[in-house]
């Protein structure tokens, strides 16, 4: 993109900022998200909301403006400076409307910029991985009371497992001789946890476990914290629907847990860190224990594992079908991705007894 056309799109929208320059911020795997620097703080975050992957942009962009008013509200003390960073805040366009539609069609949305904090791909300190847990339990804990029926499922049966499990069964039919091939060990891993990672699936469709408001990609780097390593804020909230708390607490662990990134290619570094689920746990019961039920608490370990799985199925499938989901850097970055999760279940499985106890 060009700077002037950012500008353009940037001014849509209710601001006093000054365009200086942008940036794009290129860790996410789906959308494109440019930070836009202004003559004088504060600065923003324009995002353009992939529609290949989303169908309903404009109901994923109210759902999470309805999610941040509901914790904005739970805020409201806080003095403005200090709750604009502890909560995304979007601005409204000039039509006072969430998004802004340029003329090729695409949906562009524009937030406050968290500025002076900090992000993590993999965790280095125990600290972190507990006040990680505070954070994304505080996120579920502030959402409890928010109507699920108010939000759109914004990919319907996004943590599903029967639904994944047969995107990975189509893909199959169709794929090419030389990625099936490639794919093999993966595959037989797929097909060995099978059983196991359908118990929480079984639970959810008997109506044993309670819909409630996630945020569906609780992933570290969706975490804020300040640089006095206290969590701050949850961002990237467009996966924000109805859905069970295993799966916010199992995307949290596979990526503070792991010692390396999701697609470190060097398996060796793979390890799991049973210290670091121990202070995710910790900080996360902390504020949600008192509203789990016991089965919710009994499956939440499990809930990790099968997360796990859930992304490591997801990449395999999207290696399968040629990589027509997720940016990829390099022709087999799924599948690096995949190997990568599968190895983490395999770390994760050795050490299950003791993390169910925990
Ligand atoms: C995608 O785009 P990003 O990085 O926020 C994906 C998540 C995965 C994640 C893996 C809508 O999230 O489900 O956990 O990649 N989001 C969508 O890093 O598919
Ligand atoms: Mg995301």
């Amino acid at each position: 993109m060009k700077a002037e056309q950012i500008n353009l799109i940037f001014n849509q929208f209710t601001h006093k900022g000054e365009f200086e320059s942008y940036q794009e911020l290129v860790s996410g795997h789906i959308n494109d998200t440019y930070l836009i620097k202004t003559k004088k703080k504060p600065y923003f975050v324009l995002q353009r909301i992939n529609q290949g992957v989303f169908k309903d942009v404009t109901g994923l962009i109210e759902n999470k403006v309805a999610v941040s008013d509901h914790i904005q509200e739970k805020l409201k003390d806080l003095p403005k400076k200090k709750l604009y960073r502890r909560v995304l805040v979007f601005v409204k366009t000039k039509e006072r409307a969430p998004y802004y539609q340029d003329n090729s069609g695409n949906y562009w949305n524009l937030m406050y910029f968290i500025d002076d904090s900090l992000t993590f791909e993999t965790v280095n300190d125990i600290e972190i991985a507990y006040e990680a847990g505070k954070l994304f339990g505080d996120f579920l804990n502030m959402t409890s009371d928010f109507d699920t029926s108010k939000l759109i499922e914004v990919i319907p049966r996004f943590h599903d497992m029967s639904f994944r499990y047969s995107q990975f069964q189509s893909a199959i039919q169709s794929v090419s001789k030389e990625r099936l091939y490639k794919a093999k060990s993966c595959i037989d891993r797929v097909m060995d946890l099978k059983e196991e990672m359908h118990i929480i699936q079984n639970l959810k469709e008997a109506g044993d476990i309670k819909l409630r408001v996630t945020h569906n990609d609780t992933k570290i780097s969706n975490a804020l914290f300040t640089k006095e390593n206290k969590g701050l804020c949850v961002i990237d909230t467009d996966t924000v629907m109805p859905g069970i708390v295993h799966y916010d607490f199992g995307d949290a662990i596979r990526t503070i847990c792991s010692t390396a990134a999701e697609d470190e290619t060097n398996l060796d570094l793979v390890e799991f860190n049973v210290e670091y689920y121990k202070a995710y746990t910790k900080g996360f019961l902390e504020k949600m224990e008192s509203s789990l039920s016991p089965l919710e608490l009994k499956y939440l370990s499990l809930g990790a594992k099968t997360m796990i799985f859930i992304m490591a199925l997801r990449f395999l499938t999207d290696y399968l079908n040629n990589d027509v989901y997720y940016k990829t850097k390099y022709p087999e970055h799924n599948l690096d991705r995949a190997k990568n999760q599968f190895k983490l279940i395999e770390c994760f499985s050795k050490k299950y007894q003791e993390l169910q106890n925990i």
